[in-house]
């Protein structure tokens, strides 16, 4: 044992690389000019527009204009520099020690937009899924969702959104998935197919999933 205590980090997560992180930035960007240029979406765009004056111009990257700064990562568990519940028990785990500075390839197979979050959603594999926590993928404690639903990297948040939102926003697209709504599929875009879940819910299924590099490590702000 020794005299050292673990001193925890604000999070665990995959950290992509720099390259990564900008292609994916890059991608991100592009789905958004897309989906604003679309008339099924400018049909729909109220959600985005104050009530108080829906006729002014949407211009969606100025409306997610909070973004991560720096590279951008994927959360496994917010730990809170050991305050959060079940910090320690996630800390200690042996494939937590283990993959502590490892390389992973992580793949990212949509990408989704609400009126407070901007996110790509992850697809972990088996051996990320031993990364993932046990007690995050749910909104209410009633949920049942599979493992690793929450998986995201936040690409941008709507002024006064935190970044926490982005999870929750794809835990409810999985609700609605498994309530069977497949969304309505709008139309064949750029980068495959893009549904709409109504209240300004849209994902972009990717035909060609992306691949992103990143580093399993903590963040200590
Ligand atoms: O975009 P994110 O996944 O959402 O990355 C940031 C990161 O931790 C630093 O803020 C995420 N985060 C913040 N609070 C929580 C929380 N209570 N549960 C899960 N993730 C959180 C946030």
């Amino acid at each position: 044992p020794s005299l050292e205590k673990d001193f925890l980090p604000l999070y665990y997560g995959w950290f992509l690389s720099k390259k990564s992180s900008e292609n994916l930035r890059k991608t991100g960007q592009a789905f958004l000019d897309e989906l604003g240029s679309l008339k099924v979406f400018k049909k729909e765009s109220k959600y985005f527009l104050p009530a108080e004056d829906p006729k002014v111009k949407l211009d969606l990257t100025s409306y997610f204009a909070k973004r991560p700064p720096g590279v951008l990562h994927c959360t496994t568990k917010f730990t809170d520099f050991g305050k959060a519940m079940g910090a320690d028990e996630y800390a200690q785990q042996e494939v937590v020690k283990a993959s502590y500075g490892k390389a992973f390839t992580l793949t990212i197979s949509a990408l989704f937009l609400t009126t407070k979050t901007a996110g790509a959603r992850v697809e972990l594999s088996e051996q990320e899924l031993l990364l993932w926590p046990g007690d995050v993928d749910k909104i209410l404690p009633t949920d049942n969702l599979p493992k690793g639903s929450r998986a995201h990297v936040t690409l941008g948040c709507a002024s006064g959104i935190e970044p926490v939102q982005t999870g929750i926003d794809l835990l409810e697209f999985v609700k609605l998935e498994k309530a069977g709504n497949k969304g309505d599929e709008i139309e064949e875009v750029g980068g495959g197919k893009l549904q709409y879940f109504g209240n300004g819910m849209w994902m972009l299924l990717l035909s060609k999933k992306i691949e992103v590099k990143a580093i399993f490590s903590g963040y200590y702000g």
